[in-house]
């Protein structure tokens, strides 16, 4: 008897119904039903979800209700609350809640209460940040910073440099800051050179520190910086760490007195909430930064107490199995039309591939059914002059997310700007379900003055099928509090398709993997033999880089 949901009653009858949707236009749905946008939309902490033009009817959210029903959503999201070690294979807790739990409520790992180590960081997070911002922490020369350089990758880089770049408006007049993640030397080499080691703090950001490439470049930078200073003791007032491992951080020489901790129970990807969001309270200042928590936390209780057909997470995430594992999509588009959030789409990227990119559940059984789409996107308005013609006469269904803000976070004179957005965003979606069948477009062309032969020929190119599905959320403004509770909102989204296809979404296995192959070929680029240990592929690659590397 298989454990997998796949070989459930209640899979079997989506399974049926998903076969009857299939033929069945968005555009008639509506037509059928007035109140269609009322059915399928909902408001909850400032964020409107409306879900009605997706391939679904009642009966659907009855149905996919029932499959998160039997795969005991409610009991997992009481777990991942509780602290329970949600993290089966790692063993381990996965607490963002608890990071953002703004009401300071008792939560425990292992029997221990988790609140007052995270208030301790934070505490200290506020003063460091503080000292920076006020112009009272001095680097060694006793010049004051106004250059943040974080140095992290995956986890402990997209997260802050994503909340950063959003945030933009609330940033310290006097500091600027960037991130820090690829080892090739035209990341780190370019900006070493625009900056200036006097005012420059660099924070190196790694849970385990034994990362390849935030080690790296971190050597590198108090290279930099003590050749440029002229003093090992400049490194004191210039690097701070974020880390697990006290020890480490200890060995590379930073005091540990200047490290923000963190603990095993946070996820990579799950971090900015923790020290790893040291960056940005150093650039928006920690109230900002509790805004931000506080936003997250109001969408944790959402997620927590709201009933399932009401709840944003829930929804959304249930709409994403309905597509992935009875439509078969393979890839799903995430548009902002709020060009702050440009990064969200990269921070997605990780979030949920990393999270949902497995084939076999928690148990260990391979699943027969698809999990993880493929996540892309970018900025609307530049999408919309490249890569959304697949959108709208492609071969695939590809699931949309519009995230629109109502006003923008820059003033300019003319309201032209915010109205040629969200006129685009809402046009889009509609264009993208509606389509234009072969009479409308016969139609319009002959409208136009198009007869004859070159109807003829242009008419097939004109079709466009519709039925393309799309979620729009929409925000007043991206506040902290807001972009907190759109992040979260994510997060919640993904855990809810983890559950229901059974799988864990904190591990990174495959991660690991990188991180290992890595330093096995590392020796066999150093050495003059020709390297002999991998494939015919990988030992050619190699061999013709070392022929070729300095000619
Ligand atoms: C995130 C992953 C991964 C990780 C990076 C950096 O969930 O585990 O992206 O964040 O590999 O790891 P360190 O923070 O340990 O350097």
């Amino acid at each position: 008897m298989s454990n997998l949901i796949s070989h459930s009653h209640i899979w079997a009858t989506l399974k049926n119904h998903q076969k009857y949707l299939a033929s069945v236009q968005m555009q008639d749905l509506f037509a059928l039903d007035e109140q269609r946008y009322e059915n399928f939309s909902v408001v909850a902490c400032d964020l409107l979800l409306d879900y009605s033009k997706n391939r679904l009817t009642k009966d659907t959210l009855h149905l996919l209700k029932q499959l998160a029903t039997k795969a005991n959503l409610e009991n997992w999201i009481k777990e991942l609350f509780s602290g329970e070690l949600v993290n089966n294979t790692e063993h381990r807790a996965a607490l963002h809640v608890a990071l953002r739990n703004r009401s300071n409520t008792k939560i425990t790992v292992n029997g221990e209460d988790v609140m007052p180590n995270v208030n301790a960081v934070l505490a200290k997070m506020r003063k460091f940040s503080n000292a920076v911002r006020d112009g009272d922490w001095l680097g060694y020369t006793g010049k004051r910073i106004n250059t943040i350089v974080n140095i992290g990758i995956g986890g402990s880089d997209l997260g802050p440099a994503m909340v950063t770049r959003a945030l933009r408006t609330y940033q310290h007049p006097l500091l600027q800051s960037h991130f820090v993640s690829n080892v090739d030397s035209s990341h780190l080499g370019d900006i070493l050179s625009k900056i200036d080691p006097e005012t420059t703090l660099f924070i190196i950001a790694s849970k385990t520190f034994t990362t390849q490439e935030t080690l790296l470049n971190a050597h590198t930078a108090r290279n930099w910086l003590i050749e440029k200073l002229g003093s090992d003791t400049a490194v004191a007032k210039h690097f701070v760490a974020v880390s697990t491992a006290t020890q480490k951080v200890s060995e590379f020489g930073i005091d540990p007195v200047n490290m923000f901790e963190f603990w095993d129970w946070v996820g990579g990807r799950y971090s900015l909430w923790s020290a790893i969001g040291l960056p940005i309270t150093v650039m928006i200042g920690m109230e900002q930064f509790e805004e931000l928590l506080t936003g997250a936390h109001e969408l944790d209780q959402h997620f927590a107490t709201a009933p399932l057909l009401e709840n944003l997470p829930i929804l959304m995430g249930l709409i994403d199995v309905w597509y992935s594992s009875f439509f078969g999509t393979t890839s799903q588009a995430v548009l902002p039309y709020d060009y702050t959030l440009k990064l969200f789409p990269a921070y997605l990227q990780q979030l949920v591939m990393e999270s949902l990119g497995k084939q076999v559940t928690r148990d260990g059984d391979l699943v027969d059914y698809s999990t993880c789409p493929v996540i892309w996107g970018a900025p609307g308005n530049n999408g919309q002059h490249a890569f959304y013609q697949l959108l709208h006469q492609g071969t695939q269904v590809i699931p949309t997310d519009f995230i629109v803000a109502i006003e923008s976070n820059f003033d300019l004179p003319s309201a032209e700007h915010q109205d040629a957005v969200l006129s685009n965003a809402l046009a889009q979606s509609h264009a993208l379900m509606m389509g234009r069948n072969l009479a409308k477009t016969k139609q319009k062309l002959v409208d136009i003055g198009i007869q004859g032969n070159d109807l003829a020929q242009q008419l097939p190119h004109r079709v466009f099928p519709g039925n393309q599905p799309s979620n729009t959320i929409i925000y007043k403004k991206l506040t902290p509090k807001v972009l907190g509770k759109l992040i979260a909102l994510y997060e919640h989204k993904v855990f809810v398709q983890s559950v229901c296809w059974g799988i864990n979404p904190f591990d990174q296995w495959g991660v690991e993997l990188g991180k290992n192959v890595a330093s096995t070929l590392l020796p066999a680029l150093r050495t003059e033999q020709d390297g002999n240990i991998h494939d015919s592929s990988t030992n050619g690659l190699l061999n013709y880089i070392k022929t070729y590397r300095h000619k």
